[in-house]
């Protein structure tokens, strides 16, 4: 069903609604689920905004993995409390998908069948305590960078969901960054371990962006149709240009060394990250990517009793309606 909603981009579109839609997004309207749209641009928004909210669901596991462990109370309810707002970003994103005709049992489908993707990011696995960190730090920064823009974007129901959810990253990297800090400037073996995490999630973070701008597929469709408002290229560079100086402020050093400011273009030069290891990753070879899975197959599993009585209640409710009427 996602396959063949999503899949044809061809578009059959009256040449004039097109052009009208066109002028709509060129004068900064925002589109809502009942007006006209091209095929294409709800196509589109379905495989971003489902991924995204796949993103967001299978984002809580890595982390999800320390709330156990966390060092202290404080902490632990402040890693739990990031992990409950990633779930709710998630619902908000399902819910603006629906609004284009796809449902939530769909998009779950096509990402348990692997049809859809979800981040790389969350293919790589968190080792340590100093993990928790450089996820707020990094992950959540770069998800900022990326959102932020966002709320901008387009279609309605995207923009406004990305409001709260910018709003509460804002805080998750806030923790993040203040985990690293107390690493940072705790003992020696504490300090190599914020280094340590800071090293294995440099490039990880710097391929969210997505691939370069020339091998980007969707990027200039998108961005006529202000569904993405920037290049992967661009994003990277700003997420780059933030991060360094926190870097240098915790006393950590960028697993780059081609890391340097560039007067010229008023920005840093960086390494690009090993495009063929996201490729795999993408393809779902990662480290990580079947245990993902199969975390989400169990809990898809694990709730089909729920789902079945609320289907069967519902029909019961409505059944009784009718006989009512
Ligand atoms: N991972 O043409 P392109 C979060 C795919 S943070 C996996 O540039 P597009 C969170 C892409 O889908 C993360 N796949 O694509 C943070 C396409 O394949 P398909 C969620 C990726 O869509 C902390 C192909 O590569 N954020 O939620 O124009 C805790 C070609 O790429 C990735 C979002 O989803 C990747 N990194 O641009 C918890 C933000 N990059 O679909 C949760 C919204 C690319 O043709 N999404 N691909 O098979 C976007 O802004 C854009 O979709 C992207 C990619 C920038 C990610």
């Amino acid at each position: 069903m996602y396959a063949q909603m999503v899949k044809s981009e061809a578009s059959n579109d009256d040449p004039h609604l097109l052009a009208a839609f066109q002028a709509r997004i060129d004068a900064g309207e925002k589109i809502e689920p009942k007006e006209w749209m091209p095929e294409g641009y709800r196509k589109t928004l379905i495989r971003q905004i489902g991924q995204h909210a796949h993103s967001e669901i299978v984002g809580q596991l890595p982390e999800g993995n320390w709330i156990t462990r966390a060092p202290t109370l404080e902490r632990k309810a402040i890693l739990l409390a990031k992990v409950q707002d990633e779930a709710g970003h998630g619902l908000y994103l399902y819910c603006a998908a629906e609004t284009l005709g796809i449902s939530r049992d769909e998009m779950t489908e096509a990402l348990l069948s692997g049809k859809m993707k979800y981040s790389s990011i969350f293919n790589y696995p968190t080792l340590t305590w100093a993990d928790m960190g450089a996820v707020g730090w990094l992950v959540d920064g770069a998800a900022i960078m990326n959102q932020v823009p966002l709320q901008r974007t387009s279609f309605g129901p995207y923009a406004r969901a990305m409001v709260r959810i910018c709003k509460e990253e804002s805080f998750h990297q806030r923790q993040g960054y203040d985990i690293m800090m107390k690493m940072a400037q705790g003992t020696p073996a504490q300090k190599a371990m914020a280094q340590d995490a800071l090293n294995r999630f440099w490039y990880p973070s710097l391929m969210m962006f997505g691939p370069s701008d020339k091998d980007s597929v969707h990027s200039a469709q998108s961005m006529a149709w202000k569904i993405k408002m920037n290049t992967n290229d661009e994003l990277r560079q700003k997420f780059v240009d933030q991060t360094v100086p926190q870097a240098e402020y915790l006393g950590l050093t960028i697993p780059d060394p081609a890391v340097k400011w560039n007067e010229e273009k008023g920005g840093y030069d960086f390494s690009e990250p090993d495009w063929a290891e996201f490729f795999e990753v993408i393809k779902g070879n990662g480290p990580c990517n079947a245990e993902r899975i199969e975390a989400r197959q169990k809990a898809w599993d694990d709730g089909a009793w729920f789902r079945d009585g609320l289907m069967a209640h519902a029909a019961k409710q409505r059944a009784a309606k009718v006989a009512a009427e």
